[in-house]
């Protein structure tokens, strides 16, 4: 069995919802148990500007599943909350499922790279992530606690909480 930890993100339609049955959904991927759930974030887009806030959220989800077959369920739920590929990079969504951590795996395929290449320096990850894994220490021996320390949280607010079995 392994942790695998998974950011999740929307900014359309419900925001707030959509994190909600993703939950839902996250709870019935097969050879699985969810262990913990962040609470839901409210947060200020990073990258492109010109676009809604963002809910973001953490969940801590214990698998035997192998990586790939993880990513495939996630792309499924992601895929019936009605995500569409628009033309724009790191434009608005319905729903966005990222690996973020595999146990302490490092992965590196044409469908996959974990850790997530950019979670180091998000605050929507690090802080709901610092919030149900305090003690984690990342793949490159890094600390959670001391990179969560040193970001700004760039007004990143709790907004609820979120149920899950
Ligand atoms: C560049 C910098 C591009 C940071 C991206 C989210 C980035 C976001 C999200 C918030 C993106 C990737 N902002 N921007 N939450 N995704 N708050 O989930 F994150 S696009
Ligand atoms: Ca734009
Ligand atoms: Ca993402
Ligand atoms: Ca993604």
């Amino acid at each position: 069995m392994t942790i695998a930890y998974i950011g999740l993100g929307s900014n359309l339609e419900d925001p707030a919802h959509q994190i909600q049955l993703a939950v839902d959904a996250i709870a019935t991927i097969p050879e699985s148990k969810i262990n913990t759930v962040s609470s839901l974030f409210f947060s200020r887009p990073m990258g492109p500007q010109d676009q809604p806030d963002y809910m973001n959220a953490v969940v801590a989800l214990e698998t035997s599943l192998a990586p790939l077959a993880l990513l495939d369920a996630l792309q499924t739920i992601e895929k019936d909350a009605g995500r569409v590929r628009k033309g724009e990079r790191w434009g608005p969504r319905i729903l966005d499922l990222d690996i973020l951590l595999f146990g302490d795996d490092i992965i590196n395929n044409e469908r996959l790279i974990v850790p997530h290449y950019g979670m180091k320096e998000r605050e929507f990850v690090l802080i709901p992530l610092f919030e149900i894994a305090p003690d984690l220490t990342l793949p490159d021996d890094s600390k959670l606690s001391t990179l969560r320390n040193n970001i700004n949280d760039n007004g990143l607010k709790i907004h609820s909480k979120l149920r899950y079995a």
